[in-house]
């Protein structure tokens, strides 16, 4: 493979929640109605117009899906520039532009849209040589066009082109394409899972991409089995969870309270992090947790699920833990039995605790927000 043609809403950049929250705002103000979500498949990587036309059917609007369109837009557009980098994805482009691999955009977004959101994001617009635009074909994905129009101006044949995308929609337009594609699915959920049967690999975020599976320079930033990351901070009384860390797998997981973080936890990869944690009346402790749905459990919400790499001779429920999370080690992942279950976290706990031992990880331990 020696091209690289990405999608870019929900592949690149977060503006699926800028959607999102423009919808949720207009419906109640407008007509009354309360958005939640549904029928996602129905506008991921879909044309505006095609995207409002199920809005106005699913919410029984008393308007034309031109009309919406042509309401909702500058709205929407007003908000483009707060459309953050997916995890990820500034890693990735800038260790393909470092090996000179081709890079494209093959998009449904209109042409000027591309150009507003690609603005805000320093280096990205020079990045790309290539952009094909939903405007700029005749037909849109699922057909090949756009991306068979992005091989074309990069020079390459079809079958020398890797298609990074979320949707189904654009799946079904790079394979039709003949082209490799890898899916970094946003419908996360099982339900949504058949639809994309047809990618080449699916991974959970563009942090698990392994360019070496697709004939590309592999990453080399990976120190201690795990990839350092841009830290994040949390924080909260320990909670009650799930009652079930220390009873069914013997892994105690002190809880947070996810509400006063709800918008930092949505933003964040599912998967296994290390870290460091602090106990207000304790100190300071290695920790390595879970952040996600626990598939092997299924649960119905998000969670965090640290566990301090320590033996505590009691609970501590109540008190205030503060978590700095400073490196990735894998995705979530769902598991054939309890035992493989208990001892994959046996090996993330390991992987951990040798990993804070050593720079970048390391110097967390002495960050101001554990000492205060
Ligand atoms: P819950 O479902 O309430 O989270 P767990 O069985 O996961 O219950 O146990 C978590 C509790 O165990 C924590 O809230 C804390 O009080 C206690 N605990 C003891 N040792 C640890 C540890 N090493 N890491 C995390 N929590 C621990
Ligand atoms: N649950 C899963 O379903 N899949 C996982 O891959 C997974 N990895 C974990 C890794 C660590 C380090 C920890 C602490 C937990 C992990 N769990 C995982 C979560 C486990 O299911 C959870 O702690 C229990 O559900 C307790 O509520
Ligand atoms: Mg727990």
């Amino acid at each position: 493979m020696s091209n690289v043609i990405f999608d870019l809403d929900g592949t690149l950049l977060d503006t699926g929640g800028i959607v999102d929250e423009v919808c949720e705002e207009f419906l109640v103000a407008k007509y009354g109605k309360q958005w939640d979500g549904r029928n996602p498949e129905k506008r991921l990587g879909k044309k505006p117009l095609q995207a409002a036309a199920a809005i106005v059917e699913d919410y029984e609007l008393p308007c034309t899906p031109e009309q919406f369109l042509a309401e909702t837009v500058d709205l929407v557009r007003g908000r483009f520039r707060n459309a953050k980098a997916l995890p990820g994805a500034n890693r990735l482009l800038k260790h393909l532009v470092a090996h000179k691999i081709p890079i494209a955009i093959g998009s449904n977004s209109y042409r000027s849209f591309i150009a507003e959101k690609l603005a805000p994001h320093s280096g990205w617009a020079e990045t790309f040589p290539v952009i094909v635009a939903g405007d700029e074909v005749q037909e849109p994905k699922p057909s090949p066009q756009i991306f068979l129009e992005a091989a074309k101006q990069l020079d390459a044949t079809p079958s020398r082109c890797l298609v990074i995308e979320d949707s189904p929609t654009g799946i079904t337009a790079g394979k039709a394409a003949g082209m490799k594609v890898v899916a970094v699915p946003s419908l996360p959920s099982k339900a949504s899972r058949h639809l994309y049967a047809s990618a080449d690999h699916i991974i959970s975020s563009l942090l698990d991409f392994k360019p070496e599976l697709w004939g590309l320079p592999p990453f080399q930033d990976w120190i201690a089995n795990a990839l350092p990351i841009e830290p994040w901070y949390i924080s909260g009384p320990v909670i009650r969870g799930f009652g079930r860390g220390s009873k069914v797998l013997g892994i105690p997981t002190a809880n947070l309270p996810t509400g006063a973080f709800s918008k930092q936890l949505a933003e964040q990869v599912c998967g296994i992090y290390l870290g460091w944690a602090r106990l207000s009346d304790k100190g300071v402790f290695k920790m390595v947790m879970s952040v996600g749905w626990n598939p092997y459990f299924d649960n119905a919400e998000k969670t965090v699920e640290p566990w301090l790499l320590h033996e505590f001779p009691e609970d501590f429920y109540g008190e205030e833990l503060r978590l700095i999370v400073v490196g990735y080690i894998r995705p979530e992942a769902n598991f054939s039995s309890l035992e493989d279950l208990i001892n994959k976290i046996h090996e993330d706990g390991r992987i951990a605790k040798a990993a804070l031992d050593v720079p970048p990880y390391s110097a967390f331990k002495e960050d101001k927000f554990l000492q205060q």
